[in-house]
């Protein structure tokens, strides 16, 4: 297999993690670690109401832990809450060209989710590796909005 260019891939971007209650999440990170919240948003497609918070300092953030409450029953996250708890449900990388990570990945025969990105937090277009291509660890490939 022919590796992924490395500068398709920039950073660790954020690690999701799913919750039943957004904002007692959102309180427990800030007045436990002392993160900030940096953004949050209602993503129906995605089924989410979302809440970014920034580890470290606020003003050069460099990465994210993303809290992630279902918005019914029929989300993706009640159905991981279900069968597994609240707790580590994603790990996103960001990227600098989604379309050429996903036509490399097609490529070499690695599901991805989404036959075209989606719309994700603040704009952002994504797109998901499938667990079971990946050892068990659902990748989110994220990138940011202009
Ligand atoms: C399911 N599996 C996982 C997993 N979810 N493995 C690791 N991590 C996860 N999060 C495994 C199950 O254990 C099962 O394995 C198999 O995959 C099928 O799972 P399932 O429970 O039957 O669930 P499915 O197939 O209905 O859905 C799984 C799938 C889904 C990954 C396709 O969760 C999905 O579409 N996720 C992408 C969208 C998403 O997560 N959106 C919320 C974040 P066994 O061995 O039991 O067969 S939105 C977001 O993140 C946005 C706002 C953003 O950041 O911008």
């Amino acid at each position: 297999m022919t590796a992924l260019p490395t500068h398709l891939f920039e950073a660790l971007d954020h690690v999701g993690i799913a919750v039943t209650d957004l904002d007692e999440a959102i309180a427990f990170y800030r007045d436990t670690y002392g993160m900030t919240l940096a953004h949050e948003e209602t993503n129906p497609e995605q089924g989410v109401r979302e809440a970014m918070m920034t580890v470290g300092d606020p003003e050069h953030p460099h990465s994210h832990i993303q809290l992630l409450a279902p918005l019914d029953e029929s989300s993706t996250i009640a159905k991981f809450i279900d069968k597994n708890g609240p707790g580590l449900q994603q790990m996103a990388v960001r990227v600098t060209d989604i379309d050429a990570v996903m036509a490399h990945l097609a490529a070499h025969d690695i599901r991805v989710l989404y036959p075209e990105p989606k719309k994700g937090t603040a704009h952002s277009r994504i797109n998901f590796v499938h667990p079971k291509d990946a050892g068990g660890v659902l990748l989110e490939l994220t990138q940011p909005g202009k």
